[in-house]
């Protein structure tokens, strides 16, 4: 079945899917929307943990009852300020907000810059972060999509995908992590130790939750429950937009499929780039071990996926 022609918009050097997003929009987030003290923000370079992290917000700030998750769809609840509906779901809104975004931080709202309102911005691995976005462009019908996976590292490599460049995302935003009202998480960090992040999520919000609260969150935001809550899932979404009969929304929820679908080829190309890119960041992520790592254990031209597949 040929895709249906897909609509972008250009906005401050980035691309955007006209499907949500029009240049009125952007602009509404970037000049004109009133950023409160009391504001949280849920920040990412796309497929790095945002509908998690709405889950994970949505919870703390109810205590843990679940009731709202699993009765008002995510996109309602922390909407996206860069969205042609933020203004309807946000401007009313009483305080404190829950916020999403994933625009780069030279198109955040101004007004943020003078506020005390706080930002948890997650980063992941980006080689998983474009196999996800590779699926749901996939499965979407207002991405950019290339079947052949190499080509499709390219387009995300080149930064010619939804938001731009995952490297000037994280490079830019990463300046901001020595700021008290700045949070910087990882999707693997989430992974292994969900409470552990919850706890210290709590902490940064100042949210003091009692423990049978904490292990509602928990449980209320696990991959499982996620999968089966419609209000989070995207199944409420017409098929035509997006079809979990090509792939789910929430698909597996794991790090490092990067390496079911990198040939070392790629892997390489790939590190080589990264280290380029990211050499003054001056931060170590949980992945920068494991580009050393397959160097070591795959020598050059084996052009099989990067690790075993088992
Ligand atoms: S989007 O479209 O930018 O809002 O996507 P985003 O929510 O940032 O990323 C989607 C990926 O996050 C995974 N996800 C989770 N993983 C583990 N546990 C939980 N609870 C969870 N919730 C969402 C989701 O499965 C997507 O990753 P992939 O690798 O495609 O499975």
């Amino acid at each position: 079945m040929a895709r249906p022609i897909t609509h972008f918009i250009e906005y401050g050097g980035i691309t955007l899917p006209g499907l949500v997003h029009n240049e009125a929009s952007v602009r509404y987030a970037h000049q004109v929307f009133q950023v409160r003290d009391s504001d949280v923000f849920n920040l990412t370079y796309p497929k790095s943990g945002t509908t998690w992290m709405q889950e994970i917000l949505t919870l703390i700030h109810n205590n843990g009852d679940p009731t709202q998750s699993q009765s008002v769809p995510s996109w309602e609840r922390v909407p996206w300020i860069e969205q042609k509906t933020a203004a309807e779901f946000l401007e009313n809104r009483p305080s404190p907000r829950l916020i999403s975004s994933h625009l780069p931080l030279s198109l955040f709202p101004e007004s943020f810059f003078t506020s005390q309102a706080k930002v948890i911005y997650t980063v992941r691995d980006p080689r998983d972060v474009c196999v996800s976005l590779y699926y749901y462009a996939k499965m979407s019908s207002f991405l950019e999509y290339r079947e052949n996976f190499g080509e499709f590292i390219e387009l995300f490599t080149a930064g010619k995908i939804l938001f731009g460049s995952w490297f000037d995302h994280v490079k830019a935003w990463l300046t901001y992590k020595d700021q008290t009202n700045f949070l910087l998480l990882t999707y693997d960090e989430l992974l292994k130790d969900l409470r552990g992040s919850v706890l210290h999520i709590c902490q940064f919000l100042e949210k003091d939750l009692d423990a049978s609260a904490v292990n509602s969150v928990v449980e209320n935001a696990s991959f499982e429950m996620m999968k089966g809550n419609k209000m989070v899932n995207y199944s409420l979404i017409s098929e035509d937009i997006m079809n979990h009969k090509i792939s789910p929304f929430l698909r597996k929820g794991i790090s490092g499929d990067w390496k079911n679908h990198f040939t070392l080829e790629q892997s390489d190309a790939f590190r080589q780039l990264y280290q380029e890119k990211m050499k003054d960041v001056g931060i170590k992520f949980p992945w920068d071990e494991l580009q050393s790592e397959i160097h070591q254990e795959f020598g050059e031209g084996n052009d099989n996926a990067a690790f075993p597949l088992s």
